[in-house]
């Protein structure tokens, strides 16, 4: 099991789902936890219940990644309470299921700009001094959505494929520099991710019995850092699929047909 003693743990919607058990287990190894997230009470909770167990001076900040005045002064306050990060989870993000032809355009800029342009200005807090100490691993939490685009997904996987593209000329670029890049594709997990992405919850009663429970994929994510690990993919099968699409792709709509429309 990695020990994560003296790392700082830099984690963004850490409020709750995969964040907030990505930061427990992370704390649970040693490591000086960042919580950020809009919710700062939720954050101040998380944060409280840390410290009591593991007393690790975990920190809490509030933080819309869609505001990036606000991300350069937080990860400015971040660096002067704990003077390097060595680990930045890239995890807030949102989705939200609807046709192409009915999507809102204000909903599609304010995805983007959570999980795309949040990421990337998050991680450009971080890249100078990583680059500088030849040292740190940038996590990204992306999907299986970037890897298969299904109907009612269109923005959410365009924004996921982003994710992607971004992370995999990043990993390229910092690979002279020793610094690690890892992408996590996760298919659907039990968070209240889908209370915004799937409001009639049609589309979790149809596949409710494949969700990956939060506490899973973030013990996943922990294993890994401060390792060269390329990318995750949950759960493995998932991985196979993605690996058909890009040799046959016809085929595997024709054949995956019934279950992308479950949405
Ligand atoms: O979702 P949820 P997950 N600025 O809703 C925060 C990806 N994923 O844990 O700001 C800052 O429980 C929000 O905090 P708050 C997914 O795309 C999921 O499942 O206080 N933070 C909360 O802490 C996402 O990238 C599934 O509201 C913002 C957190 O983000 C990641 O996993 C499948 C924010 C969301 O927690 C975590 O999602 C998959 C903002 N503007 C990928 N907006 C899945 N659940 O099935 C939101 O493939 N947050």
């Amino acid at each position: 099991m990695m020990n994560l003693k003296g790392k700082c743990v830099t984690i963004t919607g850490a409020s709750g789902g995969i964040g907030k058990e990505i930061a427990e287990k992370a704390a649970a190894r040693g490591a000086r936890v960042v919580l950020l997230a809009r919710s700062i009470d939720k954050l101040e909770a998380i944060k409280m219940e840390l410290n009591a167990k593991y007393g690790n001076s975990a920190l809490a900040y509030q933080l819309d990644v869609s505001d990036s005045d606000k991300i350069q002064s937080v990860f400015e306050e971040i660096f002067a309470a704990v003077g390097k990060i060595d680990i930045l989870v890239n995890n807030a993000g949102f989705g939200l299921f609807s046709h192409a032809h009915e999507a809102e355009l204000q909903v599609t800029k304010a995805m983007f700009e959570v999980n795309v342009l949040g990421l990337i200005a998050c991680t450009q807090m971080v890249l100078p001094s990583m680059i500088a100490r030849k040292s740190g691993h940038i996590i990204n939490i992306a999907s299986q959505a970037g890897k298969i685009a299904t109907p009612k997904s269109s923005i959410y996987s365009a924004t996921k494929f982003a994710v992607l593209g971004y992370s995999n000329s990043l990993r390229m670029e910092l690979s002279e520099h020793n610094v690690f890049v890892t992408t996590v594709n996760p298919g659907p997990i039990e968070t209240n991710f889908f209370n915004i992405a799937d409001e009639q919850g049609t589309y979790v009663k149809s596949i409710k019995r494949f969700m990956l429970k939060p506490g899973y994929v973030a013990e996943r994510v922990v294993d890994v850092m401060m390792t060269s690990k390329r990318e995750i993919n949950l759960p493995g099968w998932m991985s196979l699929g993605s690996l058909f699409y890009t040799l046959f792709p016809r085929a595997v709509e024709t054949l995956g047909r019934k279950a992308f429309f479950k949405k």
